[in-house]
């Protein structure tokens, strides 16, 4: 594997999912892969479960790992050519790309939607010039329009909970104060539209996510009549797609929050989300305390996909 920023890029689920399951067997199986090795993570956002999963699978292959917080300590850098550099931006990422990949040997890259231009953040600018300027295979932690290693633990999370082989998993908005990036929602649909799953999309209207990224999910606006049934609710907030409304909060109606209302009609669903989560906008604290919340050992498998996908790109350099 060249890179990963996409479902595209792990290429066969099964294979993926047999892998995870190794790896999950003996997670140092491959400790000799990276031996001499070095992993440079960047992280232009905050982060918790990314910075330790990563990390963590790293060294369970055997790589020695570099962390750069570029908002603490590094130079601000400037990331649009042509500009004047007579501001507060003292290096231009140009280069400070290429420099960052003179010492390592893979770099992985969390760079969020910044909301200031919906082309700027759909056509994924950082994350495409840290693959054309670092001469290192990239991965994403996430980046502006997806989060592939969240997806990738998600699916494996399914896996291992699942009890019919088609479950219904139904992603459902819920309130958040702030405006938070679709790159969760967008990679967790890309990635179900990937499986045989029945897989449901409920949010309040003008949330749309993007066409390419709905792909053949069915969509539902009636939050219960989406969660009939479920063998899992996936919550997560995320801000207004649309032309016109990108990147703003429309919605903050705390009747969208999980709670036991919604949880009653499904199937004794297991309750997911990503984490960090807002307790009592997202989800009560009833469901996520509940036996039925799945939330830390889907965190937990974030080590898992991180293992495979940092394997494949060590593979990949031979
Ligand atoms: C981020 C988001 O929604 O994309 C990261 C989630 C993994 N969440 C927040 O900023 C709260
Ligand atoms: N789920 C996730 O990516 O968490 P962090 O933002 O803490 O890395």
């Amino acid at each position: 594997m060249k890179k990963f920023t996409c479902v595209q890029d792990i290429g066969d689920l099964h294979a993926a999912l047999a892998e995870a399951t190794e790896i999950k067997n003996d997670r140092f199986k491959y400790v000799e892969l990276g031996r001499n090795k070095t992993l440079m993570m960047v992280f232009f956002n905050s982060s918790l479960r990314t910075r330790l999963s990563t990390q963590k699978a790293a060294l369970n292959l055997g790589m020695n790992v570099i962390v750069l917080d570029i908002n603490q300590g590094a130079w601000k850098l400037e990331t649009e050519r042509g500009v004047i550099m007579d501001g507060d931006k003292s290096e231009h990422i140009l280069e400070a790309i290429p420099v960052m990949g003179s010492y390592c040997d893979l770099i992985g890259v969390r760079s969020f939607a910044r909301f200031e231009s919906r082309d700027f953040d759909y056509q994924e600018t950082i994350l495409n010039q840290f693959i054309q300027y670092s001469g290192r295979p990239v991965f994403s932690m996430e980046a502006a329009t997806r989060h592939p290693l969240q997806s990738f633990a998600d699916l494996i999370t399914i896996e291992e909970y699942k009890q019919t082989a088609r479950p219904k998993v139904v992603m459902t908005w819920a309130p958040h104060p702030n405006a938070l990036p679709q790159a969760v929602p967008n990679s967790f649909a890309e990635w179900m539209n990937a499986t045989d799953y029945d897989f449901v999309i409920t949010h309040p209207h003008g949330y749309e996510l993007a066409p390419e990224f709905v792909g053949n999910a069915r969509v539902e606006y009636d939050q219960l009549k989406a969660l009939e049934g479920a063998d899992f609710v996936y919550a997560k907030n995320w801000s207004a797609y649309t032309d016109g409304n990108y990147g703003k909060v429309l919605s903050r109606d705390r009747n969208w929050t999980v709670g036991e209302r919604q949880m009653a009609v499904t199937n004794n669903a297991y309750f997911m989300h990503c984490l960090p989560v807002r307790r009592n906008m997202i989800v009560t604290d009833d469901v996520i305390e509940s036996p039925r919340s799945i939330v830390i050992p889907e965190a937990a498998n974030r080590e898992i996909s991180a293992t495979v996908v940092l394997k494949r790109l060590l593979e990949g350099l031979k």
